[in-house]
């Protein structure tokens, strides 16, 4: 019995896609925790690239148990429209494909108030993705959710929706004040989006401990990342949701006690995609050129990601936080040709250098990031399938890595694609 938890490490967009699609070859089944149609994760294979965004990256092995826990806010046209372009790409959701009936649902008044706060915020925005996160997950707190199970009782649905609508009208009078939110018209829209995905819901908290207590071997998948995560991140420019390794067992309904690896993603440098904070953030043909090699745009809306220098200070902190127990760690080859190599050990706030990620957001914005500088290398990296092949300088930046996090790497990627990658252990 076996479950390994599959986390971002960083600010996201660290290659869960990939790694999950590699880790899937050993398990049996794989479960998304947090997030909705906000996430991108990409997984090449012999050249093809599929982007998920609410269907676990492991629905490429057909054979295998894919499930959307609880913790996911779901979309159904969103998922629906994803399920429908996997289709055309030969993928097939047969028997092995769940739903949770507890997962919350975005309607289109969450996204719509989604944006008009980000309107609102100005300059301070967040830099949202826009999909409804935010208000679905605030919903699901303040305990006016709809959840999926709601959408197959007439009734139920209805109470709760005119309830939700009636809120989502009163909010946004001031900006649609001639353009309200029709109840009737949602309401069947949503109906028929309910029969769609009839066949896939299920009782997934059930499912998960029965699979796991047969001796399955299950994989738990991560959206976003460490420092997006609600309580743990850069508050307020976060996600909404527990991205974090906690994030995994009430997004899913499977006991703590039962995780026994928990596998970080970490980029060789950093990347953030929207607003805050970003100590180690590069605004000069470094940063250019880790954006353009390493082709850092969103895998949901496109838009430009930051780029920076590795942050180990951030990484650390999650490392303590998630209770990680090996890196996987991507995108090495993306580094391949600049000269020097920076790394932040440490964070200089008001003249005194500490290691502790601080939860002051003005802390993170002013502080000046202490670094270790390493050489680079120029030999091609991407056929390598042994670490110990390596250029000398690529190893002791890694060594160093590991050994300032003190946790050791299951896989190094060098690549997109499925086969460029080396597992270690
Ligand atoms: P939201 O939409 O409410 O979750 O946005 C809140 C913050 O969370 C960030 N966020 C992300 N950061 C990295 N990757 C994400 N997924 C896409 C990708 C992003 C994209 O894979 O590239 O395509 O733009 C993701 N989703 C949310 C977001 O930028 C806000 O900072
Ligand atoms: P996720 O959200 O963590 O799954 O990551 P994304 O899919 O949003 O972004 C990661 C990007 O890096 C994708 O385009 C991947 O195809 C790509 N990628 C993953 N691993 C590697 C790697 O080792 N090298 C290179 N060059 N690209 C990689
Ligand atoms: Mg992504």
């Amino acid at each position: 019995m076996s479950c390994t938890v599959v986390l971002g490490a960083q600010w996201g967009d660290e290659g869960k896609g990939k790694i999950v699609d590699i880790l899937t070859e050993k398990a049996d089944v794989v479960a998304r925790y947090s997030g909705g149609h906000n996430a991108g994760h990409t997984v090449v294979i012999g050249g093809v690239k599929y982007v998920l965004h609410l269907i676990p990256s492991g629905i490429m092995h057909g054979e295998k148990i894919n499930i959307i826990g609880n913790g996911v806010v779901i979309d159904p046209k969103a998922l629906l429209d994803e399920m429908n372009d996997l289709k055309t790409k030969g993928v097939t959701f047969g028997k092995g494909f769940y739903i949770s009936k507890r997962a919350h649902v975005i309607f289109p008044f969450h996204g719509i108030i989604d944006r008009l706060r980000e309107e609102i915020k100005g300059s301070k925005k967040i830099g949202t993705t826009g999909r409804g996160i935010g208000p679905t997950y605030a919903e699901k707190a303040a305990r006016n959710g709809i959840r999926i199970c709601d959408l197959f009782d007439k009734e139920v649905f209805r109470e709760k929706l005119e309830q939700n609508v009636k809120e989502a009208n009163f909010l946004l009078e001031q900006k649609y004040s001639s353009d309200k939110l029709d109840v009737d018209a949602i309401y069947e829209e949503y109906l028929g989006y309910a029969e769609q995905i009839r066949p896939f819901i299920a009782e997934t908290e059930y499912l998960l401990n029965e699979l796991y207590d047969s001796g399955k071997k299950v994989m738990m998948e991560g959206a976003q990342g460490s420092l997006l995560d609600v309580d743990f991140g850069t508050y307020p420019f976060v996600t909404s949701s527990s991205s974090t390794a906690g994030g995994a067992c009430t997004g899913t309904g499977l006991s703590p006690v039962k995780i026994n690896k928990i596998v970080g993603v970490l980029k060789a440098y950093t990347t953030r995609v929207g607003g805050g904070p970003f100590p180690t953030e590069l605004f000069d043909e470094d940063g250019e050129r880790l954006r353009k090699v390493g082709n850092e745009y969103g895998a949901t809306t496109g838009r430009p990601r930051r780029c920076g220098w590795q942050d180990l200070v951030a990484v650390k902190y999650g490392v303590i936080v998630n209770g990680i127990t090996h890196i996987a760690l991507t995108k090495l080859d993306v580094l391949t040709g600049m000269p020097k190599l920076k790394v932040c050990v440490g964070y200089k706030i008001n003249g005194e250098v500490t290691a502790v990620f601080p939860p002051e957001i003005k802390n993170l914005e002013t502080c000046e990031p202490v670094y270790e500088v390493f050489d680079g290398w120029n030999e091609d990296i991407s056929k390598i399938q042994n670490y110990d092949e390596l250029p000398k300088n690529a190893k002791a930046y890694l060594d160093f890595i590991k050994k300032f996090l003190g946790i050791s790497y299951c896989l190094v990627s060098v690549g997109t694609d499925r086969k460029e990658t080396m597992l270690i252990e």
